[in-house]
């Protein structure tokens, strides 16, 4: 089956970066690697998805409510910001998730457009069957966003060298690559890509 690809850029957002309230160590050092791709990506006419998290300030997702995360991401604030180096072209669909104080949902699948539609109509209406996935963090929302894509029937392609964990255990984001490509994940470095 011909591949028609579009790039899945994931919760690349201030508070993910160090300095923000739930950083991922060296999170923003993949913010070059995103960019050179969505270079690549804009020459080949592959339309860019970027999902972020966009929470209410009171969460079940967060500690004081019950969760076991800081608060992070709260709607229009900074943190919940995409890293100011980040060249998201104007094109760009972005899609919300989290937005739900009651629910507790890392994959980019859960995520709505401003029409609502969720991330899978969205790359249906698009004609959309394989994913390049880059973004923060590989052993949460990278990997339930690459195992509902996998479920759902699409192909993945991560790109190894523009994902980063948060490492809450030593070897998360290895287990977490582990879990992806025994699913079907494909796991390919930037320069692979040509970029
Ligand atoms: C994430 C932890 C909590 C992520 C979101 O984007 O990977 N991690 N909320």
């Amino acid at each position: 089956m011909k591949h028609s690809s579009a790039f899945l850029i994931i919760d690349l957002q201030n508070d993910f970066c160090p300095g923000g309230s739930l950083a991922v160590p060296h999170g923003n050092e993949i913010v070059p690697v995103v960019n050179r791709c969505l270079e690549l990506f804009a020459e080949k006419k592959i339309p860019v998805i970027a999902s972020r998290d966009w929470h209410p300030a009171r969460s079940s997702h967060f500690r004081e409510f019950g969760g076991i995360w800081p608060p992070h991401c709260i709607q229009v604030t900074h943190g919940a910001k995409f890293h100011p180096s980040l060249h998201l072209p104007s094109n760009a669909v972005i899609v919300s998730k989290g937005m739900d104080p009651e629910r507790n949902d890392y994959s980019a699948f859960r995520a709505m457009d401003a029409r609502g539609m969720d991330l899978e109509q969205i790359l249906e209406e698009k004609g959309i069957n394989h994913l390049y996935v880059a973004g923060l963090a590989t052993d949460y929302c990278v990997k339930e966003s690459v195992l509902d894509a996998l479920r759902l029937g699409f192909a993945v392609t991560v790109i190894s060298d523009a994902v980063m964990g948060v490492e809450l255990q030593e070897g998360d984001s290895q287990r977490a690559t582990k879990e992806m490509t025994a699913t079907g994940a494909k796991m390919r470095s930037s320069h692979d890509l040509g970029v």
